[in-house]
């Protein structure tokens, strides 16, 4: 394969960019290699600098789950940028897309659109913060909600690729209010609630984890976050950065029943331009300046182009419930695949993730041990012990046969709906050989 373009590209980025990427797990530092540099990408399809082509299943990390550059929504972007770029002032897409977004999520009676998926989880955490005029909150070992100083702690995502949970310059009282329990396990919540009674402001969490790899909560799980938070006088918050729009339309509480008080959205609901949103009840979001005096604020909030992004990404969505059929089924066909090598795989709708386990022989030649087949990756501890090394083996051998999966054994694997059936079948090959019979080629 012919890399020279990513190469020299990537040489010269190390020199202008820390580590040449503008995100971390971009430079491949878990897989080893060095990263492609994109050229164009359409549907399904990825391109490099030197003109190679992949079947994408990061997709941009979330947002494409209608493919890249749908056609619809490019033409909306192209005619809205001729109106201009930003104004800074408010505009009727606005309405129209926090509007959209309640009627899909019928929690978010007030919605507050910002850039990112770190800002809208930083917000929200101060309006918890606001609203009950409490400062501590619990997050998740491995859940990752953006890079704001109080929520990298025990983080997932690039900080769990790179091993280094904590991140340096997040001063100690700010970590201090962040208190970590494990994902899944009552007991390690309730102990905090009991030890920080009248303390806790928020319980921030993924309803579906998808930044150790895909795992999601067990049986009454969510349930009980939801109950220990009232019974505490503290909001329960979903993350759904990635889960949003993309479980279903309904996010996460529809797909699992459970209603929480504030939610946070990115990737999908700006349609592959840089906005997210954070909001839920009337009453916790009357406390958003300029109504109360939980202070955001944004030059680029709300901004038209990325709002006509959203808007026809939802509008794509709303239209065509089949999309969320057509995804869970092609991405039940790919976990059937990585289960035949005798991987675990967790997966959630069009979420999932291949974990090498411990005990897994990636050359195919020692079968694990069959309850080591079995075991679920239930929470943070358990992604942790995973072959690193197998799964970097297992990322470059797709990469050759041109599957692009995400350069990290804590990142999802999304299916989009562009990714049509002979595509998943030839995913499915590549699995195979990929897991299995790389040492014997
Ligand atoms: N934190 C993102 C994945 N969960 C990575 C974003 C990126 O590198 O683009």
């Amino acid at each position: 394969m012919n890399t020279v373009n990513s190469q020299r590209l990537f040489q010269k980025a190390k020199e202008l960019i820390p580590g040449g990427v503008n995100s971390p797990v971009r430079a491949f530092g878990a897989v080893g290699g060095q990263p492609f540099f994109v050229e164009r990408a359409q549907g399904p399809w990825i391109v490099d600098a030197d003109g190679n082509q992949y079947v994408d299943y990061v997709c941009s990390w979330g947002p494409g789950i209608l493919g890249h550059a749908h056609p619809r929504v490019i033409e909306a972007v192209k005619k809205v940028c001729e109106k201009g770029l930003t104004f800074g002032a408010p505009t009727a897409g606005e309405v129209e897309l926090a509007e959209m977004i309640g009627t899909c999520v019928p929690d978010m009676e007030m919605v507050r659109l910002v850039s990112s998926g770190t800002e809208a989880v930083m917000s929200a955490v101060r309006v918890a913060r606001g609203y009950t005029g409490r400062d501590k909150i619990i997050k998740f070992a491995g859940n990752y909600h953006g890079h704001s100083d109080g929520l990298l702690v025990k983080a997932g995502s690039g900080l769990m690729t790179q091993s280094v949970p904590d991140s340096a310059g997040v001063p100690e009282g700010y970590a201090a209010s962040t208190l970590t329990a494990v994902y899944n396990d009552e007991e390690s919540v309730l102990r905090l609630m009991e030890e920080n009674k009248g303390q806790v402001a928020a319980v921030v969490v993924e309803p579906v984890a998808a930044n150790m790899g895909v795992v999601s909560p067990e049986a009454g799980f969510l349930e009980f976050l939801r109950r220990i938070t009232e019974e505490n006088g503290a909001l329960l918050i979903f993350d759904e950065v990635i889960t949003g729009f993309r479980l279903s339309l309904g996010g996460a509480t529809e797909y699992t029943g459970v209603h929480a008080d504030l939610h946070t959205f990115g990737k999908i609901v700006g349609g592959g331009m840089p906005l997210a949103a954070y909001g839920g009840r009337r009453d916790i979001m009357a406390n958003v300046a300029p109504l109360g005096a939980v202070y955001q604020a944004g030059t680029l909030s709300g901004n038209p182009v990325a709002v006509t992004a959203g808007i026809t990404t939802l509008k794509i969505l709303m239209e065509d419930r089949g999309i969320y059929e057509r995804i869970d089924r092609r991405a039940a066909k790919l976990e059937t695949a990585f289960r035949k090598t005798g991987l675990c795989v967790n997966r959630a709708g069009s979420l999932l993730s291949a974990f090498f386990v411990p005990g897994w022989d990636v050359c195919g030649q020692k079968a694990a041990a069959p309850e080591l087949q079995e075991q679920k990756v239930k929470n943070y501890e358990d992604a942790c012990r995973c072959d690193r090394h197998a799964f970097a083996e297992y990322f470059h051998n797709m990469l050759a046969q041109g599957i692009y999966v995400a350069p990290s054994q804590f990142e999802a694997m999304f299916v989009s709906d562009a990714h049509s059936d002979e595509l998943i079948e030839r995913t499915c090959e590549a699995i195979k050989v990929s897991v299995k019979g790389h040492k014997l080629a």
